[in-house]
């Protein structure tokens, strides 16, 4: 064997052992939060503004269906996917998993719908999803599944993190974050950025655009919209993860499940997601409401992003095959 060769053989050993230990890591945090007796601090601050979104929501809910005019349904209607885009072209493909490359005119337009998601900041919530995709199910993953359904839809955002987050969570890099300036003015901004594009803005177009009562826009373009928006990205954390086909890889909880790829503009090929995150559709099925894919693909025509990856078909048809091997 030559030099480069041991060289090279050392490096692949030393990277199977790095993999092995990472699995090991895995599989004991999926040990661990099984049978544990972690007792989460609740957030009465949060159940408070949660509990007052909810009632907002209900009365725009009341108002979007018998008082509202027609434009500010519409106008609802995009306001859900505008800000919907902005975490699934944004902070999900774009940010967190780097799925394809964008200029700065896809990424503040990106970031500007982000404020209007009011999700937190792109920099913390590609950091949580970066955990929920290494940790999946685990202490270390922020809406673990295994805390119960209830737990991975809202009850993260109502309880302290569990310790086991911050610890692993430190470790992730996310220089590639921080190095972008447009993050970095939305974090520092955040906000005053979240009250005007996902409150002032969307309440101020339907009055003075169409004469809509200001309070009725209030409730149905801003309040409504934003909660149904959140609940159609945390159904894919709690629905996602537990109804649905597993047709990639049948030993994790996330699912290919239809009802949520529609509600989430084309995020709930979540089976196919966990097993190839770095495919900037998210999914290879049901492109056709992937609203997402599509708008990535205009912004690709106008040349604002490039290099968008995918998993050649050969691949995802040898993993499909891989899991139906001997049934
Ligand atoms: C919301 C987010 O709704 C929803 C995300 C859903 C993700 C879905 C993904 C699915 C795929 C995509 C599908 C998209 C579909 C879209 C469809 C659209 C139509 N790593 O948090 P703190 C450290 S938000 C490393 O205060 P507590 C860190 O040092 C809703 N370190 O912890 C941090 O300090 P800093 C609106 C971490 O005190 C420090 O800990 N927002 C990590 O335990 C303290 O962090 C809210 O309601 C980590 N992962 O509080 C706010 N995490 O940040 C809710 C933390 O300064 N949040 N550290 O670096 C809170 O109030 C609090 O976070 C808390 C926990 C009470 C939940
Ligand atoms: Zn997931
Ligand atoms: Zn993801």
């Amino acid at each position: 064997m030559t030099e480069t060769e041991t060289v090279a053989v050392r490096k692949i050993k030393n990277e199977e052992q790095f993999l092995e230990a990472e699995l090991d890591e895995v599989r004991q945090l999926q040990e661990s939060a099984k049978n544990d007796d972690f007792k989460a601090d609740i957030v009465w601050r949060n159940i408070i503004l949660f509990a007052a979104l909810h009632f907002g929501a209900l009365v725009g809910l009341y108002q979007l269906i018998f008082v509202a005019k027609w434009p500010t349904v519409l106008f609802s209607f995009i306001g859900w996917i505008i800000s919907g885009l902005g975490i699934t072209a944004g902070a999900h493909r774009l940010w967190a998993h780097r799925s394809y490359k964008a200029r700065w005119p896809a990424r503040l337009t990106l970031m500007l719908a982000n404020c209007m998601a009011f999700q937190n900041d792109v920099i913390e919530w590609a950091r949580d999803h970066r955990c929920h995709h290494k940790w999946t199910d685990t202490h270390a993953d922020p809406h673990n599944m295994n805390r119960g359904i209830f737990f991975s839809h809202v009850g993260w955002l109502l309880v302290r993190k569990h310790p086991e987050i911050r610890r692993r969570g430190a470790k992730l890099d996310l220089s590639d974050l921080f190095a972008d300036p447009i993050l970095r003015f939305q974090r520092r901004f955040y906000l005053p950025l979240v009250a005007m594009f996902c409150f002032v803005i969307p309440t101020a177009i339907p009055v003075y655009g169409w004469g809509e009562n200001a309070l009725v826009s209030f409730y149905t373009a801003a309040v409504f919209r934003y909660c149904f928006s959140l609940h159609m990205t945390w159904l894919i954390n709690s629905a996602a993860h537990t109804f649905g086909y597993r047709p990639y890889d049948p030993t994790i909880t996330p699912a290919d499940n239809l009802l949520t790829t529609i509600g989430s503009l084309g995020e709930g090929g979540h089976n196919y997601h966990h097993t190839f995150p770095q495919d900037y559709r998210t999914s290879e099925y049901s492109l056709s409401v992937n609203w997402t894919k599509l708008t990535i693909d205009v912004f690709a025509a106008l040349g604002w992003v490039y290099d968008r990856k995918v998993v050649a078909d050969e691949i995802i048809a040898r993993q499909k095959a891989k899991q139906h091997k001997g049934h």
